[in-house]
Formats: structure tokens, C-alpha cells, sequence
């Protein structure tokens, strides 16, 4: 029919893609030209909002343009399937999360089809599949066997009412989501995988990335890296060792801290209070073992933010001393929650000179201060962390910070009181969730044998059916007895099954490596079909991704290869984050009823209309506010083009409209010419959708004025077929169909379209030549004239050299596209 209908467009092209397996690449395909293009795979639940449409639509305007410039694209889907959301589902409505997971993807799927996204479906994955988490679990075995992955006690939320651990999701404001109990902190034995050996490998290779430099200061923030020194403290117990980035401040720690878990603690306590005692010191306790334990119990009920984040600063005092190493002065040692066990020793000297937090607890407990850096004039703050010459500080006394900080470092070397050290505020990644629907850990725990790796040919470990899915004291797969009931692979008596399920992260820091080789039933992946496509081109996806994910995900691909199951150092080559859609600014939420359905909007107009409108509502990598009337506009534009499509492949006659003019035909073919150029230079590294679109609009909006005028049936159809070509990236339908109405042929099947450069080239621009700011005359040049050709042809010109005279010129300013100006003197 010859009315504009996106529904039978849509379902045409997709059957003949469908049936043609258009989207399918081999793993023989020549190594020289494969892209690996990959959008971050959908955590399944429920079904896709306008982000994913996002997402995907801006994947897919790359995989088109790439497949066109000859390449052979990697463009696959999957699921990242366990996780919490479908486990709460399941303890609300006793069904299994399976099924409802299953439901999400068939959603998921079915959206991605209706959007014609062009994906290898014949590399699907899911990450709750056996088939596929055999193989996390085969990762974690080998980051077993390597050392990479161990077992130590580490706290969980514990709400103690429903007697239950909780994600930290269920944790709101330091309280039980469900019961509104406080939250506690409980010390479990839980997995964990030794990220932090990489941290500095993972913080060097950030250089060669391709990634916006947001993304990699958030790496490098969250991998932390300090530089400092460990300086020990004598006392009459063990010494202390404490981490400072500042041992330049050294003569000006009036105190210590421990962290309340430190080990240390017990054995400092001292007996009974000195005598002369400051009360605030106390805490009202008759004894300081009292006073830490009733100290100890209440930090244990905080979280680690809660202590990082207050401003109010708490304590105890240990009734023990230590020395300062550098002057022998006597310092009294503190217990308070301020200092995390889990962040360099666990131990700090505090300078409250120098340092706020230290300042504020000196300032709670009377403790005194000593200034060791001279503030800058004027300062009348607290803390004075700037730089400035050391004072009160003997052999420093007059050095710059720097200076100062090499100095003393040498001095506690040569002394054996400390040693240069550098500290990460990464953390070992803890992989232990108490909770069901996760992948099971391939662990047994036999009383002769100890910790025993389930052996690979026993894999996969199954997750098995339980009766209630809500967390107790531990996984609810504890309850699975006849599961947890084993025999140990080593020496056959009976074991007990490792019950804690692995963090879903897991599951996707290694799924694009399975996309490689997705149906190997003898490896994770065969290293060829790996080395074939890895590492992958073009990542696209969220930012709230670009800490965690990222960054287990290169962890997991640089431990793979030290341990030789991987040619490359680094997943993602290259990083491209989209930004969020909202509505009035705000983002959409269920809650807030302001969401849009991509399956409304897909119904109404189509799916080209929405893929086309997400990339045209402003740069992709930035936010955008939902618009209808700019729905509207895009719907409009696509079915323009389609009527004047099916006007002139309707037509044989030489010339449509009233008269031809040879100009007018030229000009069209200019203005093609540009748009060419303009949507490659569009996507030539960039992601610049949404000019390439505004272009093919205003190629349009010509064809139409043309098609009015007069103009050649054949320029008229070369104009819109190549407006077609152009827009495959991004609504491939209408494309596919108007390219296949004026040609015949499949537009995906054509090498992208190179502009006649000749018509580029005579492409030329009026510019005003003034004299010492006054028009004296017009020049037309090349448009790509450079201001070289441009001064020469100006000073050439008969009316500019009379109104130059004998006068000097002492400058020519070129301002591109509108004007030269002459200045004279
Ligand atoms: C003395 C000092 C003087 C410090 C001064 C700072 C300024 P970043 O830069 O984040 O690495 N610190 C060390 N371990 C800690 C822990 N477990 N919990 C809380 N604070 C800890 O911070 C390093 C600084 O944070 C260290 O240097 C230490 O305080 C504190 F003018 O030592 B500093
Ligand atoms: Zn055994």
C-alpha cells in the first residue's frame, strides 16, 4: 500500500531478516575486519523501559553503520538473570523465580525483536542457565586454585527481629526495609576475590582506554591509591602501626586511634583509669575494658557509612600510652569509630592541626593541638591543610610539605620506625550473598579435609528447588538439606555444600567472553573464537555501571589471562555512556507515574519512530527530557520521506513537478553530497546521532521544495534513496523499505555511500571583505577555502586594493563562512 503503515513495515523487514539470519557472523570470520560492538547486557525484570530502548537504539546505529563500512560485527544478547528482585518476587508470591525471570526475558526479548534491534540471536545467553553459570562457577574454581579466591570473616546487615541477613539494598536509613528494626553488623565467613592484588595494574591500564575521562577519575576515586608512610608507635604492649598520608605531621600527633575491631585493643586496655582522668575520657565506665566494650558494642550496630559520614565524633579512651617515635612524647591511644578497621592499619596518629576529623575529636575530648605547618596568611580556620613551612617540628622545621614528607620518611627508615607505603581504599571484591537465586559457590566443606573446590567434571553445581525463599541466619539454600548433603571429592566421607549464592556481579563480568564461543560445552571458551573478537570495540551502556561492573569485569579479564585462559589484558576497549531520559527534569520511577512504555510508543508509530526520537533528542551522552510533540515531529519526518518515496517510485516520467532547472537539480545533488559526509563524519568515532538525523531532515525538507519545483525523477530518487541508506542506522524499517521501493534492493546489504567529492569541492561560500571594518566587496571561494586562499583572493581583488591605497596592511582576520577583514594602518 502506499500509506504511511509502521506496523506491516516493521513486521516485513524484520521476517526477511529473521529468515535471511542477516545479523549472524562466524567465528571464521577474517580477524582484519571483525568489530566486537556490545551494549551492557539487560538485568532481567519485568520488561524494558525508554533506557534500554536508549541503549540499544544507539548500539545499533553503530552495528549498521560498522556492517556497511565492511565489517563483520559481533552484536549479541543476553540476560543478567539472578539477582534480588526476582528472589523478593518470589518471597511475596511463593513462585519461582525462575519462572518469573523467564517471563522478564520472554519480554525482553519480544521488545528487542518489535525494535528491530540487529542482533546475533544465535549467541543468547542467560546467566541463570546451567549451561551458562557452569562456567562462573568454572572461573571461580580457577580464581580458587590461584590463591584469587579465599574465605575470611567479614560483617553482613543483620536485622536481629526477622532473625535474617539483608542486601544492602534492604538496608533504608540504617534500618530493616521490612520491619523497621535497627540494622546490626554480624561477623560471617564469607568468600572474596583479591581484586585489591590488581589494583595497580588496574589504575596503570586506565591510560590506554578509550573511555570518557568521567568514567576512568571514577575508577581511579574508587581504587584509591595514597601514597604515605606506616610509622610505629611503641607502647607497653605490641606497637602500633598506624598509615598516614602526612608523616610530615609526625611532631604534631597528640594522640592515637584504633579502630574499635582492631586486634590490638584487648591487649592495651589497661587495668584502671590514670588517675587524674578527664571524664569526658571515661564515658562514665569504671574501668576501661568497661568503658571499650560498651564503646565496641555500639559502633557494631553502625554501618561503615554512618561512621565515615558523621560529623559527630565519638570515643573512648584506652587508659594506654604510646610513644611518638620522633620526640618520645607520651600520647594517650583512643578508641573510636572514626578509624575503619578495613582502610590501611586499622591505626592512625592523629595531627588535629592539620587534620579536620582529628581536629573535631580533639576538640570533643580536650585533647591539645600542635600546629606543624605554618598556615598562609590570614587563616583563621581549624585544620590547616595547605602547605606552608613545617614549624614545632625539630629537624623539619622550615620545609615545605614534600619536603618535609621525604625527610621524615627517610628518618623512620633509617630508625626502624616506619617504611614508605602505599594504601588503596579498594576493597577485596565479597562475592558471599546470603540468598537463593545466585549462582551456587562449588564449594564443599569436609570435616577431614577441610575446604574442598567441587572438581570441573562435577559442574555445574545445579541450584537446586527450596521450599521458601527468604534469607535466615544464612542462604535459604541451607534449607535444601538432601542439596547440602555431599560426599567430599577427596577422600568420600560426607561434606556439607558451601549454601551462600555468588554477587550477581559475577555473573556479568565475564558474559561477553561467553558471547565468543556461546555454545562450548567443553570450555568456558575456545581462546581463537576469544582472540577473534576481544577485546570488545565499542562498550556501550549506563554510567551508574562505571565503578563496580567495570572494574570486576577488568579484574576478572587480567587474572583470566596472568593464569593463561585469556589473550587480552582489558575487556573494553572502548566506553561510550549514554545519558538519562527524564520527564521534566525528573527522573521517570513507577512511583512517580511519569515512566513512558516503549511498547506504547511502538505501538502508536512504530518502532523506527521511537529508536529514531532517542537518538535525536540531543547528544547520547547526555541527559534529555521526553517530549511528545518531539515524537511527533520525528513520526513526521520518516513518513514524509515515505510519501515522497512512494510518489516518485510511483512515477516514470523524466521530470516531477512544474519545470526542471539544471540548477536546481545541481544544488540537489550537492546537498547530498554533504549529507553524506556530514552523518559518516557523524558517526566516525562519534556518536552523534542526532545531527546525522537533523541532517537527513534537512535533505528531506529539500527533495520536497525540489519535487515542487521540478526536478529530474532520477536525482529525485537518488536524493531519497540515499536519504534511506543513510538512515539504516537509525530506523532501519522505513529504510529498508523506501531503499527497497526506489531500488529493489536491501539497503543493508549496500557499502555505505561515499560522496562525489567533486560536487563537495565546488561547494563554495560568499564571504563580505571589509577594509578596516567597512564593506568594500564580496568574494565566493571553496568552502573549505583555507584562510591562506582566503586573504590571497581578497588582496587580489581590484576594489580592495583601492580602498587599501598606499596604506600598510597589518593584519588580515578570517572569520570562517562570513568574513575577511583587512586591517590597515
Ligand atoms: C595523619 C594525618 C595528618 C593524616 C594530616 C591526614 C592529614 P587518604 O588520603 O584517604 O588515604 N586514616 C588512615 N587510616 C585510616 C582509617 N583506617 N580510618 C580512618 N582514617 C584513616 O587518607 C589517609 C589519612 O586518613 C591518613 O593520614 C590518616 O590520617 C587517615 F594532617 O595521618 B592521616
Ligand atoms: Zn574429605
Amino acid at each position: 500500500g502506499d500509506d504511511f503503515d509502521p506496523k506491516t513495515i516493521d513486521e516485513r523487514w524484520q521476517r526477511v531478516w529473521r529468515e535471511e539470519r542477516s545479523w549472524e557472523v562466524s567465528n571464521t570470520a577474517p580477524a582484519e575486519r571483525t568489530a566486537y560492538l556490545l551494549e551492557m547486557l539487560p538485568y532481567t525484570s519485568g520488561e524494558p523501559h525508554v533506557g534500554h530502548l536508549k541503549n540499544y537504539a544507539v548500539g545499533d546505529a553503530v552495528a549498521h553503520f560498522l556492517r556497511r563500512r565492511g565489517y563483520y560485527v559481533l552484536h549479541p544478547m543476553g540476560y543478567d538473570a539472578f539477582g534480588l528482585p526476582a528472589e523478593n518476587h518470589a518471597i511475596r508470591t511463593g513462585k519461582h523465580p525462575r519462572l518469573s525471570t523467564d517471563e522478564s526475558i520472554a519480554a525482553f526479548r519480544e521488545q528487542f525483536e518489535r525494535w528491530g534491534i540487529s542482533i546475533d540471536w544465535t549467541r543468547e545467553i542467560a546467566t541463570h542457565q546451567p549451561e551458562y553459570y557452569r562456567w562462573t562457577q568454572w572461573i571461580f574454581l580457577q580464581l580458587f586454585r590461584a590463591g584469587l579466591a579465599y574465605r575470611r570473616e567479614a560483617a553482613v546487615n543483620w536485622c536481629p527481629k526477622d532473625a535474617t541477613v539483608l542486601a544492602n539494598e534492604q538496608v533504608v536509613g540504617g534500618q530493616c526495609e521490612r520491619c523497621g528494626t535497627l540494622v546490626e553488623q554480624r561477623q560471617l565467613e564469607q568468600w572474596f576475590f583479591g581484586i585489591t592484588a590488581y589494583a595497580d595494574r588496574l589504575l596503570d591500564d586506565l591510560d590506554g582506554l578509550d573511555w570518557p575521562a568521567h568514567v576512568k577519575m571514577m575508577q581511579r576515586n574508587w581504587i584509591g591509591r595514597s601514597e604515605g608512610a606506616t610509622v610505629r608507635f611503641a607502647t607497653d604492649a605490641e606497637p602500633i602501626e598506624v598509615f598516614t598520608t602526612r608523616p610530615d605531621t609526625l611532631f604534631g600527633a597528640t594522640y592515637l586511634v584504633l579502630a574499635p575491631e582492631h586486634p590490638l585493643v584487648d591487649a592495651l586496655v589497661a587495668d584502671s583509669w590514670p588517675a587524674d582522668v578527664d571524664s569526658r575520657w571515661t564515658q562514665g565506665a569504671s574501668t576501661p575494658a568497661e568503658a571499650v566494650a560498651a564503646y565496641r558494642a555500639a559502633a557494631a550496630l553502625k554501618t561503615e557509612l554512618d561512621r565515615q559520614e558523621s560529623k559527630e565524633k565519638t570515643g573512648v579512651f584506652t587508659g594506654a600510652y604510646a610513644t611518638n617515635p620522633v620526640n618520645g612524647a607520651k600520647i594517650p591511644v583512643f578508641v573510636a569509630d572514626y578509624v575503619l578497621m578495613g582502610y590501611g592499619t586499622g591505626a592512625i596518629m592523629a595531627v588535629p592541626g592539620q587534620d579536620q576529623r582529628d581536629w573535631d575529636f580533639a576538640a570533643e575530648f580536650g585533647l591539645p593541638v600542635i600546629r606543624t605547618v605554618q598556615p598562609a596568611e590570614g587563616f583563621d580556620g581549624e585544620a590547616y591543610t595547605g602547605d606552608g613551612p613545617a614549624v614545632n617540628s625539630g629537624f623539619l622545621d622550615g620545609l615545605g610539605v614534600d619536603e618535609a614528607k621525604r625527610t621524615i620518611i627517610s628518618w623512620l627508615e633509617e630508625n626502624g620506625h616506619g617504611a614508605p607505603t602505599v594504601t588503596y581504599k579498594l576493597r577485596d571484591w565479597l562475592l558471599s550473598r546470603q540468598r537463593y537465586w545466585g549462582c551456587p559457590i562449588p564449594i564443599v566443606y569436609c570435616d577431614s579435609c577441610g575446604v574442598v573446590p567441587v572438581p570441573e567434571e562435577s559442574l555445574p553445581v545445579e541450584l537446586p528447588d527450596v521450599r521458601d525463599y527468604a534469607p535466615k541466619g544464612s542462604s535459604p539454600l541451607a534449607t535444601a538439606e538432601e542439596w547440602v548433603a555431599t560426599t567430599c571429592p577427596e577422600c568420600s566421607g560426607p561434606a556439607r555444600r558451601e549454601t551462600d549464592t555468588m554477587d550477581t556481579f559475577v555473573d556479568s563480568s565475564w558474559y561477553y567472553l561467553r558471547y565468543c564461543d556461546p555454545r562450548n560445552t567443553e570450555a568456558a571458551w575456545d581462546a581463537q573464537a576469544v582472540g577473534r573478537w576481544m577485546p570488545i570495540n565499542q562498550y556501550i551502556g549506563g554510567v551508574e555501571h562505571a565503578i563496580l561492573h567495570l572494574l570486576y569485569s577488568r579484574f576478572l579479564v587480567k587474572a583470566l589471562a596472568d593464569l593463561g585462559h585469556l589473550p587480552v589484558q582489558e575487556p573494553f576497549g572502548a566506553l561510550f555512556t549514554q545519558g538519562m531520559i527524564t520527564r521534566n527534569g525528573a527522573k521517570m520511577s513507577k512511583s512517580k507515574g511519569n515512566t513512558v512504555s516503549p511498547r506504547e510508543i511502538i505501538d502508536r508509530y512504530g518502532a523506527d519512530t521511537a529508536r529514531c526520537y532517542v537518538l535525536f533528542m540531543g547528544p547520547p551522552d547526555q541527559g534529555a527530557d521526553w517530549s511528545d510533540t518531539g515524537v511527533e515531529g520525528v513520526y513526521r519526518f520518516l513518513r514524509r520521506l515515505f510519501r515522497f518515496t512512494t510518489q516518485v517510485a510511483g512515477t516514470d516520467a523524466a521530470v516531477i513537478g512544474a519545470s526542471p532547472d539544471p540548477d536546481r537539480d545541481l544544488a540537489l545533488r550537492r546537498k547530498i553530497a554533504w549529507a553524506i559526509r556530514k552523518v559518516t563524519d557523524d558517526m566516525s568515532g562519534k556518536f552523534a546521532f542526532n545531527t546525522a538525523i537533523a541532517a537527513l531532515m534537512e535533505l528531506t525538507n529539500d527533495v520536497s521544495k525540489a519535487l515542487q519545483d521540478g526536478i529530474d525523477r532520477e536525482t529525485a530518487a537518488f536524493a531519497l534513496s540515499t536519504t534511506a541508506s543513510l538512515l539504516l542506522p537509525f530506523a532501519p524499517h522505513t529504510a529498508s523499505e523506501c531503499y527497497h521501493r526506489l531500488t529493489g534492493e536491501h539497503v543493508w546489504k549496500q557499502p555505505w555511500p561515499e560522496p562525489d567529492e567533486e560536487l563537495l569541492r565546488t561547494e563554495t561560500v560568499e564571504l563580505a571583505c571589509q577594509v578596516n571594518g567597512k564593506v568594500r566587496a564580496r568574494i565566493t571561494v571553496p568552502q573549505d577555502a583555507s584562510d591562506e586562499v582566503v586573504r590571497e583572493t581578497a588582496l587580489g581583488l581590484d576594489e580592495i586594493r583601492a580602498a587599501v591605497g598606499d596604506r600598510s596592511v597589518k593584519r588580515v582576520v578570517v572569520v570562517p563562512g562570513r568574513l575577511v577583514n583587512i586591517v590597515v594602518g
